[in-house]
């Protein structure tokens, strides 16, 4: 369900009967159904095609004015583009949102009955993929000329089910419907080598790769549009088809599967996401996949520039590559192969060439998420990019050492020999770029003093910070249209161009009818979560409750385990104590774990299983409710965000590069209860201390308290946690299995590596604070609408604009 958008300036109405029109051109002649026969997934279809139309015109005028003017583009690598739906955003953008509700309500369809069963574009894992979504879109609307390249997968990220209180996981199958945004482009087609030899080598020079094997790699168009259409960039996605789809010999002779095999190992590449969250995939089909779109994307790239500006030497004027984390750092070693091999460029200048080319986003710093391959398998798959990366190496230790002879090589090297020579992506991606961004300053600075370090010291001002954005379209615009509506009357219309005036939002901090106004737009959208959660899941939630949110991917680091045992904590206070002035919540969990994250997995079946016990219980059922809702999405989040009173970002310090989340809750005015980590602070310095319930140690403290081994007696100075911990590992949640927790609580006893126990009790106590403040609604409304006032800053616009100004030099509007 979606709630309706403003009929304001930003949204003028417009041409009913024209759409209208063209709805059922589209219906007849693209789709070959009447009226009549057409059923949801047809009209959605329809309404597409005809809005697609209006996106192409605006697509190809942005096209063209970018090739006229030869303007400098930016080229976006990113193996994941978490899109969610399309349809609303693209009218919304458009202006068409009201045109389009009445088109199809004169056909009799309801326009937000069909939008809600678009499926979500899940091409991505979570924050990375999402940023990479929000990026797109500020830069259709900025009028940045990009082009963002990733893989089509034919299954996103996997679905989830909770059956038994645990998760379950189900392909995802988005394209059953076909997908009408995309426009396939085989003549846009490429041949991507794989294994074989190189011929003809010499040191730092020019050699011939010759490949054992080859896939295509198809390119599949899809226009995203920026806001009031004001240009449009395209997002293109390759899908991997074999050279030979039918050994027909085989066929014959009645080896029908033989027949398909080559098929079948090529068409793997662009088959599925890998949902691996919990350890980086180790496997040849990632580093395939890796190594496929970079390649389609650099040749596609190299041709598109030579063919309008004659010669790669004058690529870095023209071009920036920006690399969303490590999966395309292949692109390092593959485009000094195009500039060398294929372009005769000697390697001094190649390397400066590729190095003004490209720019590297890191996203996160923990050493078991960094990506490395094994140089036995880079030798087999990419044999030519292995010497390139050696030679790159052998280069650059040589100069290190003539610099600092006491350099420690071993942390410097591209190769890791510590753990069976493995080849450092993030190394590699780092040296290969000529500017490298954390996404919050905490991030940023801890970039120069940990992993990064040792190369920080050789170039010490490649290390910058670009603070993560999100884009107030989908996140505020549409996902809240009554609180935008409010913003509009109190900080003036502008506010749909101008995001930065929402500051004068907290003029009416104080303002007692617009704190009504506020809590009004609140009830409204809990009402709304609340009934799809009494679909989801059967619970029917008080909406007169603090909704408390926790959504994210489920991870040790983001401590969902800490939120569940603070929950039970909280019920054995009521049932203890029933008579005290209990402030009600519902507690709201949503994510997905990693399939074979265990102890992901099995937080998630605490969650449930804590559920079953506490909504249950009558004594507490008016003041505690547990939520699970299943299959955590984009759509999910548009609908829980504006919904909730309490934001919840309480990841061990230093452990979150960034997050997203935690500014679109806030914007959206909810309260945040965090930790010291990622963009937590940069929230804190713009909303104000007052106006964020802040706990737990600090990043420096984490790291000083690792080799601590003290968590008895951590424990025990809170007697609300022993108890739980207690309680917990002997069953007291899951009765018919009273040994499902035992490890979980031993493991935590053992090593508090989250510092789940150590930061408990400030957490709790925080929580409490929480409560005070609900009490009081009128200190509660002002500080939400301190939160929305003072979250402009976090819009994707002033972030796009920093990578333009800041990395890839491109002048832009402001
Ligand atoms: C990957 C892995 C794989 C191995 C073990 C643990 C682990 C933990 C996290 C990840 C994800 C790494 C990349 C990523 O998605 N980072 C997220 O990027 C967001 C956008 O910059 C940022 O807001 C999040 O804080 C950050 O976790």
């Amino acid at each position: 369900m979606t709630a309706s958008r403003p009929r304001s300036a930003a949204d003028p109405g417009g041409d009913t009967a024209v759409l209208k029109q063209e709805i059922l051109r589209k219906l007849t002649y693209s789709i070959g159904k009447t009226p009549a026969t057409a059923g949801d997934h047809d009209w959605l279809t329809a309404a597409i095609l005809a809005l697609r139309d209006r996106i192409i015109d605006t697509w190809q005028q942005t096209t063209i004015d970018s090739y006229r003017t030869g303007r400098k583009r930016v080229y976006y690598l990113s193996l994941e583009f978490l899109i969610g739906r399309s349809f609303a955003n693209a009218l919304s953008n458009f202006g068409l949102t009201g045109a389009m509700r009445g088109a199809l309500a004169e056909l009799g369809v309801d326009l937000e009955a069909i939008e809600t069963i678009e499926p979500d574009a899940a091409l991505g894992n979570g924050g990375l993929g999402r940023l990479a979504a929000c990026y797109l879109e500020s830069m259709a609307t900025i009028g940045v000329p990009c082009r963002g390249y990733g893989i089509r997968y034919d299954h996103g990220l996997f679905k989830q089910f909770i059956a038994g209180g645990q998760q379950m996981e189900a392909p995802e199958e988005w394209l059953t419907f076909r997908n009408p945004w995309e426009l396939e482009r085989p003549e846009n087609t490429y041949q991507i080598g794989f294994g074989g030899a190189v011929v003809d080598t010499t040191p730092f020079g020019r050699a011939t790769w010759a490949p054992s094997e080859s896939v295509f790699a198809v390119a599949y168009d899809t226009p995203i549009i920026g806001w009031r259409s004001a240009g449009a960039v395209t997002l293109r996605l390759w899908r991997a088809r074999a050279e030979n789809p039918l050994q027909l010999k085989a066929f014959n002779e009645g080896d029908h599967l033989g027949a398909h095999a080559e098929r079948n190992r090529a068409e793997a590449i662009s088959s599925v996401l890998y949902p691996n969250d919990s350890t980086p995939a180790g496997q040849e089909l990632r580093l395939r996949q890796e190594y496929f779109f970079t390649a389609a994307s650099l040749q596609d790239l190299v041709r598109r520039h030579i063919q309008q500006f004659g010669n790669v030497r004058s690529l870095p004027e023209k071009a920036s590559i920006q690399l969303n984390d490590t999966h395309p750092a292949l692109a390092v070693a593959e485009l000094m192969r195009i500039v060398v091999d294929d372009h005769a460029v000697d390697w001094s200048e190649a390397w400066s060439l590729v190095n003004a080319t490209i720019s590297y986003t890191n996203h996160t710093l923990l050493p078991e998420a960094l990506e490395t391959w094994p140089v036995s398998l880079m030798e087999r798959l990419l044999p030519r990019h292995m010497q390139i990366i050696f030679a790159i190496n052998a280069r650059f230790l040589e100069r290190a050492l003539a610099e600092t002879p006491t350099a420690d090589l071993s942390r410097l090297s591209l190769i890791d020999e510590h753990h069976g020579r493995r080849v450092r992506m993030a190394h590699l991606a780092f040296l290969g770029s000529h500017t490298v961004n954390g996404v919050s300053e905490l991030h940023s600075s801890l970039m120069r003093t940990t992993v990064f370090e040792p190369l920080h010291r050789i170039f010490p001002t490649r290390i910058r910070n670009v603070t993560n954005g999100i884009t107030p379209r989908r996140w505020l615009f549409g996902a809240n249209a009554a609180l935008a509506e409010l913003l509009a009357e109190t900080c003036g219309s502008e506010i749909f161009d101008d995001i930065g005036v929402i500051d004068r939002f907290a003029r009416c901090c104080g303002d007692a009818a617009v704190q009504q106004r506020v809590a009004a737009i609140r009830l409204a959208n809990k009402e709304r979560l609340a009934d799809y959660i009494r679909r989801e899941t059967g619970i029917a939630v008080n909406v007169r409750a603090m909704f408390d949110a926790q959504i994210k991917r489920v991870h040790e680091y983001k401590r969902q385990l800490m939120n569940i045992i603070e929950t039970i904590a909280l019920y054995d206070a009521m049932r203890a104590e029933p008579y005290l002035d209990w402030q009600p919540r519902v507690k709201i969990f949503a994510g997905k774990a990693a399939s074979n994250y265990l102890t992901a997995k099995r937080v998630i079946n605490l969650i449930n299983d804590v559920a079953a016990v506490v909504n249950n219980d009558a004594m507490t059922r008016d003041r505690l409710q547990v939520v699970f809702i299943p299959n955590y999405n984009v759509s999910v989040a548009e609908l829980v965000i504006p919904a909730a009173d309490l934001s919840e970002q309480i990841s061990t310090a230093g452990m979150e590069a960034s997050g997203t989340g935690n500014m679109k809750f806030a914007l959206n005015g909810a309260l945040t209860i965090g930790t010291l980590d990622g963009a937590n602070l940069e929230i804190r310095e713009r909303v104000g201390e007052d106006n964020i319930v802040i706990f737990g140690m600090t990043a420096d403290e984490v790291e000083a308290a690792r080799g601590r081994s003290d968590t008895e007696a951590v424990i025990g100075r809170s007697p609300y946690l022993s108890d739980v911990l207690e309680a917990v590992s002997q069953g007291a949640f899951s009765p018919g299995d009273p040994g499902r927790y035992a490890d979980l609580v031993r493991d935590l006893r053992h090593n508090d590596w989250f510092m789940t126990l150590r930061d408990f009790e400030t957490y709790r106590q925080a929580q409490r604070r929480v409560d005070a403040l609900w009490a009081d609604p009128g200190a509660w409304w002002r500080r939400s609408i301190l939160n929305t006032a003072g979250c402009g800053w976090f819009s994707s616009d002033r972030a796009i604009r920093q990578y333009a100004a800041d990395i890839w030099h491109m002048p832009v509007e402001t």
